[in-house]
């Protein structure tokens, strides 16, 4: 067999196998050609072409992302939340057509949007819709996943395809488990362990994480005809992409909508997740008479599903106790599966949580997932009530060291009364190396809570002195693992001086705090020298703050533990300098999710170019940057006639050309 015919059936079973997901010969048969492949190929380097299946994990990381202007705008949808909305779309659009138009529906997969271009049938570039103008090359690791074809079974000259790329749920579970063990970050759902990993420099990341696609429509195309977009699928299809599961056409809105439901009543059986299912008109002319509003088009919407909510068990409450001492009660639930993932714990807040919505031991409860959030107990289901539910009593030790718990005045929380309790200890240590604080990857509460037990590790400082040897020990992770901690503990050496003052845990102290003080003080020498009338006087910066910070100081035992961190050569100074000062003056509040920024990065452009971001709106407040679901704040930002903008808006003031 040739080199090229050997490449053509790899190509044709890989399909099989990832886009059908019917393979013809068994998974050895095609290692075995994969191999034979390989040889050939290390015989013949001069015959590797980029379309080479063995050619997806290749070359070295980048060291940046460039950027990508898309020819076509890669639009949004508008999201409507009622049967009202949707048969209000369809008469709208009724009348602006006078016709009754035919539609498609497809589930709403909750990925991350991307474009494919394909020159003479070849994958040349693959990049995210960032904003919908420009986006970021992404191909290297687009190219890691199997069901993107590197070459077309047919050689169009030119194809740009748009698609969603996803992370399967058993996948996503997979991979959190693996990072559970190494204690490294858990992701919150698997669109931003997706996100993760199309974001990564090194390819060989995205490979390991079994990432997938549905493709569904054609931006642009050279060299092939169709009329409505489920011919265009049908096409996109026999060229070998795995395209989005759409069953048939609609001509009656009511039909379309009973779909829209069933979707929603099948969201559990998908092996992804799914936010909604998007209504799109499917005659292409139609669609050109529509057109678009600057930023949706007018022929499509998507119909969002509400939070996915179930019935469950509360089997127990237990109690964590924080780094601050603050003991949280948590709801042990008879494990549900709720929108895709398993649920069995609950956050219950504090104790008048529980109180005023009658929450006992024993209740069935109604529990909420949605994105990101913690899962929620939202009521009791009462008519299930035997009688044997019992209710749940504060205790008034301290359930880790027994010291006596104490409530503050005007507090909802409880608190132990022994900052050197076990539980508070470990708490401080885990913040210290969390994300937004020192941001030690890999030293997550497993591998903090192995440490202490094993006696390696009483405070954050110690963190500093270890070495690969013990932890490779504890952990059985292996020596390139161990390393791999050491290296990150080195690295947090030289965080900003912002990044360490939040990381010391002072209580009242968070990240804006903190990054006030830094920029303010400049070391952390002149903030320990600093009176409490000095700290008090800086932008809001409250009393609170300004005497714990000054207790802080005053602390024997942390000014013990500082100074190991101080002696192990971590930086202590700001290291930020501002770029610009477009914002200077200015207070953003952040609210919703935003189309490609994440909070953190809008965070840091904002106060790059002397901004700053409060977390409240109010009459201070110059910008709202509001982005998908955008709650209260938006709402109150419109009471007050607040200027909100959105992430198009905000790239154009800070000049960036879209
Ligand atoms: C999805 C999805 C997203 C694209 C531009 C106008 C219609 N997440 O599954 N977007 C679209 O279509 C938009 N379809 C989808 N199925």
């Amino acid at each position: 067999m040739s080199i090229e015919e050997l490449r053509e059936k790899l190509n044709y079973h890989s399909y099989r196998y990832y886009v059908l997901d019917d393979p013809e010969i068994t998974d050895y048969e095609y290692d075995m050609m994969m191999s034979e492949l390989k040889k050939l190929e290390s015989e013949h380097p001069e015959l590797i072409t980029s379309d080479s299946p063995t050619m997806r994990v290749g070359g070295a990381p980048l060291s940046q992302f460039e950027t990508v202007e898309h020819a076509v705008k890669m639009e949004s949808l508008t999201d409507m939340f009622s049967k009202e909305e949707i048969f209000d779309f369809h008469l709208k659009t009724e009348k602006a057509l006078g016709v009754s138009p035919e539609y498609i529906v497809e589930p709403k997969i909750d990925g991350l949007s991307v474009s494919l271009e394909y020159v003479d049938g070849v994958f040349t570039r693959g990049s995210t819709r960032g904003d919908g103008l420009v986006g970021e090359d992404v191909t290297h690791n687009l190219r890691t996943i199997n069901s993107i074809p590197l070459k077309l079974r047919e050689k169009v000259p030119y194809l740009e395809v748009r698609g969603e790329v996803f992370m399967p749920r058993k996948s996503f579970e997979e991979l959190n488990e693996k990072r559970g063990i190494l204690g490294e970050s858990i992701f919150a759902n698997p669109r931003n362990a997706a996100a993760g990993s199309l974001r990564q420099l090194d390819p060989r990341i995205a490979a390991e994480r079994k990432l997938d696609i549905f493709v569904f429509g054609i931006l642009r195309s050279e060299g092939l005809e169709y009329k409505t977009d489920s011919e265009a699928i049908n096409k996109i299809s026999d060229l070998g992409f795995k395209t989005i599961p759409i069953d048939r056409t609609y001509s009656d809105i009511n039909e379309a909508f009973s779909q829209i439901e069933k979707i929603g009543q099948m969201r559990d059986s998908f092996y992804f997740d799914i936010d909604g299912a998007v209504l799109k008109i499917n005659d292409l002319s139609l669609r050109d008479r529509l057109g678009s509003t600057s930023k949706c088009p007018r022929w499509a919407a998507a119909f969002k599903f509400p939070p996915e909510q179930k019935e469950t068990k509360l089997l127990d409450i237990i109690l964590q106790v924080g780094r601050t001492g603050a003991v949280t009660p948590n709801a042990v639930l008879e494990t549900v599966n709720i929108a895709g993932s398993n649920v069995s714990r609950a956050t219950l807040h504090n104790i008048d949580y529980i109180k005023e919505k009658d929450i006992r031991i024993g209740d069935t409860v109604l529990v909420q997932k949605a994105g990101d959030i913690i899962p929620e107990i939202l009521r009791v289901v009462k008519d299930k009530r035997t009688g044997d539910e019992k209710e749940f009593v504060m205790p008034d030790k301290c359930p880790v060291c027994g010291s006596p718990l104490y409530r503050e005045e005007g507090e909802a929380a409880f608190r132990c009364t022994d900052e050197y309790c076990p539980s508070q200890k470990e708490r401080r240590i885990i913040h210290f190396a969390s994300r937004d604080a020192m941001d030690i990857e890999g030293m997550g509460p497993s591998l903090v809570s192995k440490l202490i037990e094993s006696g390696l590790i009483d405070d954050s400082g110690d963190l500093y002195y270890l070495n690969p040897e013990s932890i490779a020990e504890i952990e059985k992770m292996g020596e390139k693992s161990a390393d791999n901690v050491i290296a990150a503990i080195e690295n947090s050496k030289e965080r900003d001086l912002s990044k360490l003052i939040f990381a010391l845990g002072i209580r009242h102290v968070g990240k804006r705090a903190s990054e006030i003080l830094a920029g303010h003080f400049k070391t952390l020498e002149s903030l320990k020298n600093a009176t409490r009338e000095e700290i008090c006087n800086l932008d809001d910066m409250g009393d609170k703050i300004a005497e714990s910070i000054c207790d802080f100081f005053a602390n024997e035992k942390a000014m013990q533990n500082l100074q190991r961190i101080i002696d192990a050569g971590v930086n202590t100074k700001s290291l930020k300098q501002q770029k610009g000062d477009t914002f200077s003056g200015k207070t953003f509040v952040l609210t919703g999710t935003l189309p490609t920024l994440s909070r953190n990065e809008a965070s840091e452009m904002i106060k790059e170019q002397g901004g700053k971001v409060s977390s409240s709106v109010s009459k201070k407040t110059d910008f709202v940057l509001a982005g998908e679901e955008a709650g209260s704040k938006l709402t109150k930002a419109e009471e007050l006639g607040i200027t909100v903008i959105d992430e198009e808006i905000f790239f154009k003031m800070l000049g960036r050309e879209n």
